[in-house]
């Protein structure tokens, strides 16, 4: 054993891709064992290793975690990512909830059928253009926020890039993963048998 965190998941963004990036953004390594095929899946289901038959899984600390806010909490936590105080850490609950919402319709919404799909992604922009940080009306906090990631991105267009705990995630051949292609569907299609 390692001793890093083991994840079980396809190899897609999906469910995981947040807690990717939350561990990345924390400096903390983690391997990943990839499902890639319903067999896969299955062994881990008789395995009786996934509390509701589904993955995301995490082995971490003696614990077989899954649901993906579990999860992200249990790291969050870990790793000082959770705020000071409880009022502190209802806020970011509300924040990341709101953002899992979106999250939602995204890692699913190439699935659906023409017409359907087009929906989804008007509804998404619909949420993404007026679900703010603070409350349902966009306030003095988003102005400054949208603001102040437009001028950092005149200053340097990779500025994303800059956070240097999230650098080398952002980089080709990262653990990042790629966004779905019609091949990734398929094999996403083949494992859960929809
Ligand atoms: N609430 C769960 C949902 C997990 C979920 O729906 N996982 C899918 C893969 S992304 C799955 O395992 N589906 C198979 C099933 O539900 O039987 C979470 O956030 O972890």
């Amino acid at each position: 054993m390692s001793g890093k965190p083991l994840f079980h998941y396809d190899e897609v963004r999906g469910r995981m891709e947040s807690v990717r990036w939350l561990l990345a953004a924390a400096g903390v390594e983690y391997e990943e064992k990839f499902i890639q095929t319903n067999e896969d899946l299955e062994k881990l289901r008789s395995d009786g290793v996934l509390m509701f038959q589904q993955v995301p899984m995490v082995e971490v600390d003696g614990m077989k975690l899954v649901q993906t806010r579990a999860i992200l909490n249990y790291f969050s936590s870990k790793y000082n990512l959770y705020g000071k105080d409880m009022k502190e850490r209802a806020l970011i609950d509300m924040y990341s909830e709101g953002l899992a919402d979106l999250n939602d319709i995204f890692i699913i919404y190439p699935f659906f059928p023409p017409g359907v799909k087009e929906a989804k992604i008007s509804l998404m922009k619909e949420k993404a253009t007026n679900h703010y940080l603070v409350g349902n009306k966009l306030s003095k906090a988003d102005i400054h926020l949208v603001e102040m990631i437009y001028n950092m991105e005149e200053l340097d267009a990779n500025i994303i890039a800059n956070f240097p705990l999230l650098q080398k995630f952002l980089q080709p051949g990262s653990q990042r993963q790629p966004p779905l292609d019609e091949k990734a569907m398929e094999k996403i299609k083949m494992i859960f048998k929809f």
